[in-house]
C-alpha cells in the first residue's frame, strides 16, 4: 500500500516547469466514478495552475481501468499529446478479479511507456476499500490526480531538456 506519510497533493511548485506550451491527454475510467471524477478534477486543476491551456488538454473516458491501456494507446496515436495521464480506481472485492485488473492495467501501462516516445503517467488507485480511495482522491492524503499532473509536466520538461542538450551540443559525446 502507498505510504500514509505521503500527501499526494504536496510538492514544491518551484520544481515544476511552465506547462504553457505542453499538450496533455487524459484517459479516465468510468468505474468508481466518484473517485475517478475527483482524480480528473485534481489533474485538471493542477495542469491549469501551472499554465496549461484548456485547448491543450484532451480528456476521454473509458469504461474501466483495464481500458486505460487501449484508450491511452489510441490517444498516443491519434493526438499530439506530449504526455498521457491514465486515471482509474480498482477497489478490492470478494473475487480475484481485482488482482487481474490491477496487474493487467499496470503491465499494460508500463508497456505503453516502452512502446511510445511519450510518457504514460500511472494514475491507478488500487485500494482495499472505498475509504482508502476517497483518502487519495482529494481527501486526507491528497489527490493522486494532482501528483500525476505534476509528474506529467516534469516528464515533458525532462524530454524538452534532453532535446535542448542535443540541439546545443552537437558534438556532445553522450548524444545518440
Ligand atoms: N474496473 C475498474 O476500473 N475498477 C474496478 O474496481 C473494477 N472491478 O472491480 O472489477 C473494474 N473492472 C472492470 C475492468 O476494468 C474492465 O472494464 C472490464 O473487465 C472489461 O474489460
Amino acid at each position: 500500500m502507498a505510504s500514509e506519510l505521503k500527501n499526494l497533493s504536496k510538492y514544491d511548485p518551484d520544481s515544476v516547469a511552465s506547462a504553457e506550451n505542453m499538450k496533455f491527454g487524459i484517459v479516465v475510467s468510468e468505474w468508481n466514478h466518484d473517485v475517478t471524477g475527483a482524480l480528473l478534477q485534481g489533474a485538471l486543476d493542477t495542469l491549469k495552475k501551472h499554465g496549461a491551456k484548456e485547448e491543450n488538454i484532451i480528456v476521454r473516458w473509458v469504461p474501466g481501468s483495464f481500458e486505460l491501456i487501449a484508450g491511452g494507446k489510441a490517444m498516443a496515436e491519434k493526438t499530439f499529446a506530449d504526455a498521457i495521464i491514465c486515471l482509474g480506481c480498482v477497489i478490492q472485492g470478494d473475487t480475484p478479479h481485482f488482482d487481474y485488473v490491477c496487474q493487467g492495467t499496470t503491465q499494460g501501462i508500463a508497456q505503453l511507456n516502452l512502446n511510445y516516445d511519450i510518457p504514460f503517467i500511472f494514475g491507478l488507485l488500487t485500494t482495499n476499500n472505498l475509504e482508502q480511495a476517497m483518502d487519495r482522491c482529494g481527501g486526507r492524503l491528497g489527490n493522486k490526480g494532482t501528483e500525476c499532473a505534476v509528474t506529467a509536466i516534469k516528464m515533458i520538461a525532462l524530454s524538452n531538456d534532453l532535446d535542448e542538450v542535443f540541439d546545443d551540443e552537437k558534438e556532445n559525446i553522450f548524444r545518440k
